[in-house]
């Protein structure tokens, strides 16, 4: 069976429905995938609900309704077959749309997943697409958002752009009207909401010497290439408004100082998707700022109002959005200035520090990768956070560089196995990862974490 025959097969047990209940998670993909499922199975004329997990464990289990309904795991499900085996969910109640690695059980349950085909650059939002698409060719209008989800689950970010399948999605998009495509655009966060310089200081991918971590000297070197900075009215420019000479003036001239520093010039450039239906200056406007405000929305627990936006709400919805996005923004900001004030720890092969329960669990991480930039770059950083619904536990984020990865670095195996070896848990990506493990074993385990990345870069 090929990736088709599975969107066929996944067309027919939808169509079969009597009721569909949606399980999903709650980050930029799950809402996403979420969204496109639940709108092309209402238009399918199928009822429909919705329920959103952090993550699919024996605990958030409870999340699944218990009634006649097929089940429709998107982006979970693969990975924790057996759970939904326990739970006596039959063959004929479960379908499952993941891009997550299958962990098989005695049940054959229905999937559609494109890792076994070397799909691997699709997200679950994807493989939603090509369902809802199945379905109905008129679904392409969602396009935009499964590239929101392929974006924000990072399928773009090694390749600079959406490839294979998700590529396909890009030109359904591009063919709807909805979605216009920069082939060699800035590879730079922020282009349709930040000022041109705070784009350009928070960009490190490439790191650009003078600018990056340098707001003033950012602004300095536009003014030298004399880019006017803000408009008629005193509003800063963002870099989607600059005319195409300047936006000439300003690459040529990161190119030149990337190579005067000896530096590769290879990531100053990717493909961008620019959505030509929003506002300009909106934080909807390009798909890696749409997918911020979604994860915003699901990491404060409001996967819904994530959801509601993807399905064109731009009212009272909308406006709760952007002020979770806001909100989102500034408590990372104060977490940053936390762990840089209280400052961490250094073992020899990594930093670390325990925040308590002043922030949560869903957040941490992305505070770490923030100052891991501002303190020893060179080491991984580790922070802990107590989690308030079980205190018996601790949640464990970490976060790395490329540049460590390089060199051996891999965060996900060290969690795995040392929270394995503690009765804990872990997962992630060699650059980020994340565990839990019990309380009462913090210390040996941040020194067996220690231990392990001393291992790997021996
Ligand atoms: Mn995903």
């Amino acid at each position: 069976m090929g990736f088709s025959e599975e969107v066929r097969g996944a067309v027919e047990t939808i169509r079969n429905a009597e009721t569909v209940s949606v399980i999903s998670h709650i980050d930029a993909d799950g809402i996403t995938s979420e969204a496109i499922v639940r709108t092309a199975i209402a238009r399918a004329g199928v009822p429909v609900t919705s329920h959103f997990v952090r993550q699919l464990e024996p605990l958030t289990m409870k999340a699944v309704p218990e009634d006649d309904s097929l089940k429709v795991f998107v982006d979970l499900g693969a990975g924790q077959q057996n759970l939904l085996e326990e739970r006596g969910l039959s063959k004929e109640e479960v379908l499952i749309l993941d891009h997550h690695v299958a962990q098989p059980c005695e049940i054959p349950y229905q999937q559609v997943n494109g890792v076994p085909y070397g799909h691997t650059k699709l997200s679950a939002a994807g493989v939603a697409y090509f369902v809802a698409k199945a379905l109905d060719p008129e679904n392409i209008d969602l396009a935009k958002i499964a590239i929101v989800g392929n974006v924000g689950d990072m399928m773009a970010r090694e390749t600079l752009g959406l490839v294979g399948l998700a590529a396909e999605i890009v030109e359904d998009g591009v063919a709807h009207g909805s979605v216009r495509v920069v082939r060699k655009d800035l590879n730079c966060y922020g282009t349709s909401t930040r000022p041109v310089h705070v784009c350009l200081s928070y960009n490190d991918d490439p790191r650009i010497p003078g600018i990056t971590n340098d707001m003033r000297g950012a602004e300095r070197f536009l003014s030298k290439l004399e880019i006017t900075p803000k408009t008629a009215d005193g509003r800063y420019r963002v870099w989607e408004e600059l005319g195409r000479d300047e936006k000439k003036t300003i690459t040529s001239a990161l190119v030149q100082q990337l190579l005067a520093n000896g530096e590769s010039v290879d990531r100053l450039f990717a493909e961008s998707y620019l959505f030509v239906d929003e506002s300009e200056r909106s934080p909807l406007r390009n798909a890696s700022e749409f997918a911020t405000l979604l994860n915003a929305c699901g990491r404060w627990a409001k996967p819904r109002i994530g959801s509601s936006v993807c399905c064109g709400d731009r009212g009272t919805v909308y406006r709760e959005a952007e002020y979770m996005l806001n909100n989102h923004r500034t408590i990372i900001r104060e977490l940053l200035q936390f762990i840089l004030d209280t400052g961490v720890t250094e073992l020899s092969h990594l930093q670390f520090l325990h925040v308590r329960d002043r922030y949560p669990d869903t957040i941490i991480g992305i505070g770490a990768g923030m100052a891991l930039g501002k303190l020893n770059w060179r080491k991984p950083i580790l922070i802990m956070c107590t989690l308030p619904e079980d205190p018996s536990m601790t949640k464990v984020s970490m976060r790395t560089n490329e540049w460590s990865v390089r060199r051996g670095v891999d965060l996900q195996a060290v969690l795995t196995a040392a929270s394995g070896e503690y009765g804990g848990g872990g997962g992630g990506h060699p650059i980020a990862a994340g565990a839990f493990i019990p309380r009462e074993a913090e210390e040996v385990f941040v020194n067996r974490v220690n231990e392990l990345l001393r291992d790997q870069l021996a």
